[in-house]
């Protein structure tokens, strides 16, 4: 078998149809909303890895932390055959859970990024020839179809991506997990960590205003993508804790009323002043609140470590 193959589960088009409906649902309901996976062009991509290296953003490097300390002890506990990484991104993080799997045989990146996958997949294959590495692009949040591979599985799903779903969303999404899964087949989870609102809030909104630039990027896409007219200047950044909730929001708040054309849609928004267009939610667990949720989809909360100021977790889940 060919060490790299990809396959494409969206059609061409879909991208620019889930962008119409969201945009179109999300700018017509009450209060206006945006799905986060919006940010993430190419200059969105560039500006989110330069929030991983904020002082502010612990998120990355906490995580980091425990994969460097804990890889071992999760090879040992899944013995995986086949690694499947949701929303791989640069794969930058897997690099230590993929040294530490001795009989690894597939790696299966999973993102909607087809620069991405292909770009981390080459740089993989040279460093592993004798890894075989299929690559699909497509929405995880969606159908997902696994291709053929040696058991055991390990499914991985880092960076606390989690969080950006809703909770009725995370429990169908754990669910789609589960009903891939084989007795023997593991979830590795990163989860960023409920803590005080100090620290959460300038997680998302550092002093330099780059998590800032991030949230206006997703307005230059939609004006790109849908010829909209949105004044990025006549929006300001917003990150905020929601303590019911227990996650935080970002927003961009219009500082002035103004109309927004998409002529893409053929639709006229009106923003009030002071009116916010919610852009991501950012959820925060407890160890309880995550072995609920795992439960709740028909899987087992095995293992949980935590770095060691106690911000974020890993957690190994089996059916
Ligand atoms: C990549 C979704 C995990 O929610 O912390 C970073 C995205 N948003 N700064 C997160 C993000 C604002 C990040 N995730």
């Amino acid at each position: 078998m060919s060490p790299f193959l990809l396959t494409r589960t969206l059609p061409a088009d879909a991208t620019d149809a889930a962008l119409r409906a969201d945009v179109l649902s999300g700018l017509t309901q009450h209060p206006k909303t945006l799905p986060p996976k919006w940010f993430y062009d190419a200059r969105g991509s560039e500006l989110f890895e330069e929030i991983t290296r904020l002082a502010e953003y612990y998120p990355t490097r906490a995580e980091r932390e425990i994969l460097v300390a804990r890889s071992g002890e999760i090879a040992a506990a899944s013995g995986a055959r086949t690694l499947i990484e949701l929303g791989s991104g640069s794969s930058e993080k897997t690099r230590h859970l993929l040294d530490a799997l001795p009989d690894l045989h597939t790696y299966v990146p999973v993102d909607v990024s087809e620069s991405a996958l292909a770009g981390a997949a080459r740089a993989l294959l040279a460093e592993r020839p004798g890894l075989s590495v299929h690559a699909l692009v497509a929405d995880f949040t969606h159908a997902l179809e696994l291709p053929e591979s040696p058991g055991p599985r390990l499914v991985v799903f880092l960076g606390g991506t989690l969080g950006n779903l809703l909770p009725e969303e995370r429990a169908d999404f754990l669910r789609s997990v589960r009903a891939r899964l084989a007795p023997g087949d593991g979830l590795l989870l990163g989860t960023d960590l409920v803590k005080d609102e100090g620290t959460l809030v300038a997680a998302y909104d550092d002093a330099a205003g780059v998590t800032a630039a991030f949230n206006k990027n997703v307005l230059a896409v939609v004006n790109r993508e849908l010829g909209a007219d949105f004044p990025p200047g006549d929006f300001g950044h917003v990150a905020l804790w929601d303590p019911d909730h227990e996650w935080i929001e970002m927003r961009l708040r219009a500082r002035r009323a103004l109309t927004v054309k998409i002529r893409e849609l053929d639709l006229v928004v009106q923003f009030e002043e002071g009116e916010d267009l919610r852009t991501e939610i950012s959820a925060k667990f407890r160890e309880e609140s995550v072995r609920g949720e795992l439960s709740a989809a028909g899987l087992r909360l095995d293992q949980w470590w935590t770095d060691a100021a106690g911000r974020f977790a890993l957690s190994l889940a089996t059916v």
